[in-house]
């Protein structure tokens, strides 16, 4: 069986869709080249992906090159944010061939009806794809052993038992990053991803959900390994360490930074973490940082949130603003630099929480403000639901950072409105990037909003510009954004 692995871009039609296209399309598809990649480690070869970040779906040359390929089963990752072009996509693939569809990814996990019941979609597949999926391409037509898979049958749903998680990720073979070329426009080599699961449970995260609470990592030897083909492979100019906490189990990171150093690895990576892990025991904390900056950490993003303890708890984040605090001193020590990431609309915050928090982000050398989304599968869905001011999971297309164009899916906080946040989080944006020390870290080619560190180029252009259009779009005047004080 040919198979076609469709990573959607989330096409929205506007000029934000080419700014996105702008900004997204350098990190290769990471769901897609992971079930790609055990595929082809399995000796299947008939499977290619086709990322919608280079061509959108509908476009001649998307078209063209699925049609050449002459796919017998087509699979699409979808996450909530993409639910709705997920679906679009699929009735458009129907009518131009008639073979099965499979969605996987968050959205099916969390909510497999929302795409089951859509007529043009036959199956979709709960939690990790790799083993499952393979079994799915080996037994079809006969799918029902396949765990995690669900599909309809005379007109009722049917839940196979859930995946087994790979408790051995070394099992895994390397990210695909071959078939990620430069000459295809992506940032080779820029990501990796070490471990899987998460045993916290923020209220605004499903993480733990999708990859389960057991934190479950490749070996140092494996990691280290899989680095140092990277690094001589494409020399990334900064390797994005994507795991959602790189340093939970500190012998591990310990022996990472050990092996980095006693093979002469050279290449500037980061990485992210809670504000919890390094003061835990500060000594040992302030030792692995050290280790870590002289094995080319150039910095930490740490998921700060919020900076008062009351909006900590609400949230579950179990860390406290002193771990923040702390976290910092650590890093200035180790003279790192420090990324954060911080939430705005989180119930019961306070103009005053607020500004809290738009004091803290300023002490730091990155900050992205995203605004609370109560996801599919958090608690702060669930809760929003159960007051019935959720709306359809479709219009839940707002998301933190700079993509959000629409106001709040949810009723804010008592006592202030939706767009009053929304302009919080452009502002508070607008003004960090704006300070000077920030700049000249970004025209040294130091920090940039988007993560990377690179002089002025095509992405901090389109990033400005969307700045501009959201502004415009807000109506919002931009004297008034200057006279307004923190
Ligand atoms: C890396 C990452 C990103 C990268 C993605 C880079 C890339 N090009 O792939 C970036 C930074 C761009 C990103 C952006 C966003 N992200 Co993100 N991201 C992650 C993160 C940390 C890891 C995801 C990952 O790659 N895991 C490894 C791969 C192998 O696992 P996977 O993607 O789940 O795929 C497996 C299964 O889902 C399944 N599967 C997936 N697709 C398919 C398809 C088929 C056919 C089959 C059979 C199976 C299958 O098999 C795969 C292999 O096991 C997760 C957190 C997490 N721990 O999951 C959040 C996460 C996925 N992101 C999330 C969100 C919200 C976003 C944003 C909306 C945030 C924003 N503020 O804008 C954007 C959306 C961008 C977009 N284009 O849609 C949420 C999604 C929640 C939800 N309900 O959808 C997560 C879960 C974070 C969270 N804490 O809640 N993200
Ligand atoms: S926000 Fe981070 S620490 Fe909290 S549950 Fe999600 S991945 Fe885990």
């Amino acid at each position: 069986m040919n198979v076609a692995l469709i990573y959607p871009a989330i096409a929205r039609r506007t000029a934000y869709n080419i700014i996105d296209k702008a900004i997204c399309a350098a990190l290769p598809p990471i769901s897609s080249g992971a079930l790609y990649g055990f595929l082809r480690a399995k000796g299947y070869q008939k499977v290619k992906v086709f990322d919608e970040q280079l061509n959108a779906f509908d476009s001649r040359e998307f078209i063209i090159s699925l049609r050449q390929f002459m796919p017998d089963i087509i699979g699409i990752s979808c996450n909530s944010r993409m639910h709705t072009h997920v679906l679009q996509m699929a009735q458009f693939f129907k009518s131009l061939v008639d073979i099965p569809i499979i969605v996987g990814g968050p959205q099916p996990t969390l909510q497999p009806e929302s795409i089951l019941n859509n007529k043009y979609v036959d199956y979709i597949m709960r939690g990790e794809g790799e083993k499952a999926f393979y079994q799915f391409l080996t037994e079809y037509p006969n799918v029902k052993n396949v765990p995690g898979l669900s599909y309809k049958d005379n007109g009722n749903i049917v839940h196979n038992k859930d995946v087994v998680l790979i408790s051995d990720l070394d099992e895994l073979p390397i990210f695909p990053y071959d078939i990620f070329g430069k000459d295809k426009g992506y940032c080779v080599g820029g990501l990796y991803i070490s471990s899987r699961g998460c045993p916290h449970n923020c209220r605004f995260c499903s993480a733990n959900i999708l990859a389960g609470r057991k934190y479950r990592a490749h070996s140092a030897g494996r990691v280290v390994d899989d680095l140092e083909y990277l690094v001589k492979a494409y020399r990334p100019p900064l390797l994005n360490i994507m795991d959602d906490n790189f340093i939970v189990n500190m012998k591990r990171t310990f022996e990472i930074m050990e092996l980095i150093l006693s093979r002469g690895l050279k290449f500037k990576w980061y990485c992210r973490t809670r504000t919890d892990t390094l003061p835990r025991n500060v000594q040992k904390g302030q030792d692995l940082l050290h280790l870590m900056k002289r094995a080319g950490c150039e910095s930490i993003s740490f998921g700060f949130e919020t900076a008062t303890n009351h909006l900590l708890k609400e949230i579950n984040k179990e860390t406290t603003v002193r771990d923040h605090l702390q976290t910092i001193a650590m890093m200035r020590k180790a003279k790192m630099l420090v990324r954060g990431t911080f939430i705005f609309g989180i119930p019961g915050e306070t103009r005053a929480d607020s500004m809290e928090t738009v004091k803290l982000a300023y002490k730091l050398d990155w900050a992205q403000f995203s605004l609370l989304t109560p996801y599919p599968g958090t608690y702060y869905y669930d809760k929003l639901k159960e007051e019935n001011i959720l709306p359809d999971s479709n219009q839940l297309d707002i998301s933190g950072g700079f993509s959000g164009e629409k106001a709040l899916p949810y009723k804010p906080p008592v006592g202030r409105t939706d767009r009053e946040i929304l302009k919080l989080q452009t502002r508070a944006t607008i003004l960090f990037w704006l300070h000077p020390k920030r700049m000249w870290n970004f025209v040294l080619g130091r920090m940039s909003p988007y993560g990377d560190p690179h002089r002025l180029g095509i992405k901090d252009i389109t990033m400005a510009t969307r700045v501009i259009f959201r502004i415009i779009i807000d109506k919002f005047k931009l004297s008034r954004l200057f006279r307004q004080t923190f």
